[in-house]
């Protein structure tokens, strides 16, 4: 699904700002038939849950309605006019007037829907969008609704961050017309100084296609006439991490002679593969330096925010960081857009986070649940997955900056039923894009030997965390450890490794001159320790510290406000380990 973008022959409304919100508590019946009757107002784009004062609010489970009037621009008459959302979580539905017209499950990727026909030029219409922030054993990702002896319902997940919801990113109305752009597939390779980008254009209507491409001076580089082909860029400049170079295909229906529709989408010229050990990007060997990040402010939750963006990827260009993983859901695409031209590499994952039910009991010592089963993840939530994955790569696929699709964080993989569960979702991933590396991180409770199911995949991605959360406080033994399970998966497999998640919890401002878990030291000594040991596995492709900042969870034992492995505070502030981690990113050699 293209982003909607204004054009020559498109034109866009952003939606965001102020509208009027309920729970669905307090909104009556049928809220989308009428004025919502409510003193609440919530902005748009941000997650509901920390705006009020209430903890009714915050702790609310189920629907919440969200409500403007819209004025459809009074040029548009002769156009199709649609609405789009590019995020509802978890769940979403869309009321133009008292008509419902698009439903869609799945929180963090977009939907739409032509709403020509129930709305006029020149005249208001009210918009109203339904959220449902409910979890169950077949959504993705997973959760269940438990209802206490009090008759209070609580949403419960497996997941280690805040259960934000809302509309954390845009919502728009856009005009097209009939005969349009609907979607454009961009595949490139590389032969000799030429670039070759293989394009195909979906329309709607019966209609001519026309490609160009212009370079970043706007110069026109290349043409082709037909939906699909191959045009070459003579003397190609590539898109390579650090060096970002951005050429523009743009895209344009033809009818009669006359251009209808033109689409620009912005593209690079690069390769990926992995080679035995090797991820390598453009022919050259990648190591991946990084976090893995979260969407996640203060009062805004998830909520899309274009100052904290651009701050992030400044302190990532600080602390020398090439890379993050999009853990663990689609993040909004203007984030990838910006890694697109600022050429930061992104491992690009679903919203699969929390298919194992092992993982808490395994934590705290609690029982033990299976988690393949049919009250926990069953068929249903494998078909839920499998459509998380086309959503995501149909949404992603042409952006440069995207060089691996990660399919899962960390499922109960160390079982039988994982293989018949992940086998056809990896040949899925394979299909919908043959042209990019796939993986899925890896659990530690599932090491070499147990885990049924690495074999599918390209690159080993795992989350280790000897030194916390077992060899708690004991490095030497850590880093033992560790290195007989790294050198483990290096035997076993021959492939790429990654370090997707290492990291220790740490209060900003606590310090020892022992080694003490929670203090600045510990997380500095914690990270020397990993990188000691990385740098000995020949296998290493890369290393993404868990996590870029403290984020928000659900309560528990274990979180102290959140989770404090971020390298940076939640409101972006260097604890000590960011120094020395700049330290070594800044000067790393691999
Ligand atoms: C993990 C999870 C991540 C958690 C992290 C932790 O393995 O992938 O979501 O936040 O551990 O800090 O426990």
């Amino acid at each position: 699904m293209l982003k909607p973008r204004s054009t020559a022959t498109r034109e866009l409304v952003r939606l965001d700002g102020l509208w009027r919100f309920a729970l669905d508590t307090a909104a009556g019946d049928a809220p989308w038939t009428a004025t919502l009757d409510t003193p609440l107002e919530a902005p748009v784009p941000a997650s509901y849950n920390d705006l009020f004062v209430d903890s009714a609010i915050r702790d609310h489970v189920g629907w919440v309605w969200y409500q403007r009037r819209v004025r459809v621009p009074r040029g548009w008459a002769g156009e199709r006019v649609l609405v789009r959302v590019d995020a509802a979580t978890h769940a979403g539905r869309v009321y133009i007037d008292d008509t419902l017209v698009v439903e869609h499950v799945g929180g963090y990727t977009p939907f739409e829907a032509d709403v020509t026909d129930l709305v006029r030029p020149g005249e208001e219409f009210r918009l109203t969008i339904g959220v449902d922030n409910r979890l169950s054993n077949e959504t993705i990702p997973p959760g269940a609704v438990t209802v206490d002896e009090r008759g209070r319902k609580k949403q419960t997940y497996l997941h280690d961050f805040y259960n934000y919801a809302g509309l954390a990113r845009s919502v728009w109305l856009y005009s097209a017309p009939a005969a349009r752009v609907d979607d454009i597939t961009v595949v490139t390779d590389v032969d000799g100084a030429a670039g070759v980008i293989g394009y195909e254009v979906v329309t709607s209507g019966d209609a001519d296609v026309r490609v160009r491409i212009l370079d970043a001076a706007g110069a026109e580089v290349g043409t082709a006439d037909g939906a699909r082909g191959e045009i070459r860029i003579v003397d190609v400049t590539l898109w390579q991490p650090g060096a970002a170079y951005l050429y523009e295909l743009v895209a344009e229906v033809v009818q009669d002679g006359e251009v209808v529709d033109t689409y620009p989408l912005a593209i690079g010229v690069r390769t990926v593969k992995v080679e035995g050990n090797r991820f390598l990007i453009n022919g050259e060997p990648f190591y991946f330096t990084g976090f893995g990040k979260h969407e996640d402010t203060a009062v805004r939750g998830k909520g899309h925010d274009d100052a904290y963006l651009v701050h992030d990827f400044e302190l990532m260009k600080w602390i020398g960081a090439n890379s993050f993983r999009t853990s663990h859901y689609p993040y909004a695409e203007e984030v990838l857009e910006y890694a697109d031209r600022h050429g930061i590499v992104v491992i690009d994952e679903t919203a699969a986070v929390g298919l194992n039910y092992s993982i808490i009991g395994g934590l705290l010592g609690g029982p033990i649940v299976p988690t393949f089963g049919p009250d926990q993840v069953n068929d249903k939530t494998q078909q839920a997955h499998a459509q998380a994955i086309r959503e995501l790569i149909a949404r992603d696929k042409n952006h440069p900056s995207v060089v691996m699709w990660s399919i899962a964080n960390e499922p109960d993989s160390g079982v039988d039923e994982s293989r018949p569960y992940f086998e056809p979702l990896a040949t899925l991933a394979r299909e919908l894009d043959p042209t990019r590396p796939i993986t899925f991180v890896n659990v530690m409770m599932a090491p070499v030997g147990t885990d049924k199911i690495s074999d599918l995949f390209d690159v080993l991605c795992l989350n280790r965390y000897y030194g916390w959360y077992v060899d708690t406080g004991d490095l030497e033994a850590a880093e033992a450890h560790l290195e007989a399970e790294l050198r483990g998966w290096e035997a076993a497999y021959g492939k790429p490794i990654i370090m997707t998640e290492y990291g220790a919890d740490t209060v900003a401002g606590q310090h020892s001159v022992f080694a003490q878990p929670w203090t600045e030291e510990y997380q500095v000594a914690y990270l020397d320790m990993n990188h000691r040991v990385f740098d000995r596995i020949e296998s290493f492709v890369g290393e993404q510290v868990w996590n870029f900042a403290d984020f928000q969870t659900a309560v528990g034992i274990i979180r102290v406000d959140g989770n404090k492995k971020g390298v940076f505070t939640r409101d972006r502030k260097p604890k000590a380990a960011a120094h020395a981690l700049r330290s070594r990113w800044t000067r790393l050699e691999r």
